[in-house]
């Protein structure tokens, strides 16, 4: 090899190094890529959930015909195909959802991984940068008897599933699924003007939430319309077990990890963890929907909210507005010096409620709302909790104002991590094992 050809590869070999430089260097992180670039970084991981955390316990074997689907299109085929009974088992793999799944005149019907691993089976739609508002993954209209258990719903700009309880859909489960980076609402409950038609009976149960990203500025309400679950019109629904992590808008200002309202009535929220959400709970809102413009606003009638963790965050723990009947019993809350006021809000329009039991770093406060307050321990909690910056809000054996310290509530026998409670309650949604 001569000079001048050594001296050429020499003089490619340094243009490759620099050029592979400039490409490591502008390679965008995982959060912001999209289109078919995104397909490779889906990494389902979920958010940190502490080990004593509640696990879904698996669910029976289907009955009735099963239906095996192992991509998009075979998923969207069993969907027309599956009759009343059937179940959608879905193979290990990454299904990119074309058009919105829409279940309607469905009867006892299932869509699960056949694994059982939400990890394996992800549904993804167009992307969170699809610039496409009318990105949703699945819809449930007039149906009875729905369950959606152990998937991953990822990457779309707005609803990972919307129940429709303007079409009365009945019993409708969602169970051990993940969602993650949606960028309006992971879970939608839309509701229309007949004050008469609700989605009667359902669940949200060992779910988990996460967000890795926020919108930007020129999304709805300078990228704070954004919320983990948000439904409206709900009869008789539990949301438990759930995990919740960065469900945050640009400014401090998303929705709650868990919001309901419009017409809404006994609804329970219990044993969630909610960590660095811009707010946690809130029936109600201050404000009032196209749902229910012409109405005087009456969000939710007959709810309780028990036995959650809510940390972190640039906005509130729990929020009622319009709320009537509601129990808050054995929360355990921590705010942060910006929000310190902000641990429990009763706002305008709540009556006949009873906060009690409750274990707050921060304040609580009616702020138009009127509310019976009990034995609830609010200050500064400094060494109560295991580990507060992640949301673990266990309490530590120097909790001394809390433990054993709760008035006895019937609504109240277990603690966050479903143990029974014993002999004299402590404050808050966690019972100090001794
Ligand atoms: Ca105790």
């Amino acid at each position: 090899m001569s000079a001048r050809e050594t001296r050429t590869i020499n003089l490619i070999a340094g243009l490759i190094t620099i050029i592979s430089l400039a490409a490591g260097a502008q390679t965008p992180a995982p959060s912001s890529t999209t289109g078919a670039a995104s397909a490779q970084t889906i990494t389902p991981a979920g958010p940190i959930i502490p080990a004593w955390f509640a696990k879904a316990p698996p669910l029976a074997a289907p009955r009735g015909e099963v239906i095996h689907a192992a991509d998009a299109d075979e998923l969207l085929a069993a969907v027309d195909r599956v009759a009343r009974g059937g179940t959608i088992l879905l193979a290990d793999g990454h299904y990119k959802i074309p058009r919105v799944i829409v279940l309607a005149g469905k009867t006892n019907i299932a869509i699960r991984s056949a694994s059982g691993d939400p990890a394996k089976v992800v549904l993804s739609g167009k992307g969170w940068d699809s610039g496409n508002n009318r990105d949703d993954i699945l819809h449930v209209a007039r149906c009875e008897g729905v369950t959606i258990a152990d998937l991953t719903f990822t990457d779309c700009r707005s609803y990972g599933i919307k129940v429709e309880a303007e079409n009365a859909p009945k019993d409708i489960q969602i169970y051990n699924c993940r969602f993650r980076d949606i960028g309006v609402r992971a879970i939608k409950g839309s509701a229309g003007k007949d004050p008469n038609v609700r989605a009667v009976k359902g669940s949200v149960r060992y779910c988990q939430f996460e967000n890795t990203k926020v919108p930007p500025a020129d999304w709805l309400y300078g990228g704070n319309y954004i919320a983990a679950i948000d439904m409206m019109a709900l009869e008789d629904w539990t949301f438990s077990d759930n995990a919740f992590r960065n469900i945050q808008g640009r400014t401090g200002g998303g929705r709650a990890a868990i919001f309901i309202w419009v017409r809404s009535r006994r609804v329970v929220v219990e044993r969630n963890l909610i960590a660095n959400c811009d707010r946690g709970v809130a029936f109600g809102n201050p404000g009032q929907s196209n749902a229910n413009a012409s109405e005087e606003p009456a969000y939710v009638t007959d709810g309780i909210i028990r036995n959650n963790f809510i940390a972190g965050g640039a906005d509130c723990g729990i929020e009622l507005w319009h709320a009537d009947r509601i129990k808050v019993f054995h929360n355990s809350i921590w705010r942060s010096e910006r929000n310190w006021a902000r641990g429990i809000r009763v706002g305008t329009g709540t009556a006949h409620t009873d906060i009690a039991n409750n274990l707050v770093h921060g304040e609580i406060r009616l702020e138009g709302g009127e509310a019976r307050l009990r034995n609830n321990f609010t200050s500064r909690l400094k060494g109560y909790f295991v580990d507060p910056a992640s949301g673990d809000l266990s309490l530590t054996s120097t909790a001394t104002r809390a433990l054993d310290q709760g008035v006895a509530l019937p609504e109240v026998t277990d603690d966050i991590r479903q143990l029974p409670r014993t002999g004299h309650a402590d404050l808050g949604a966690w019972e100090f094992d001794r």
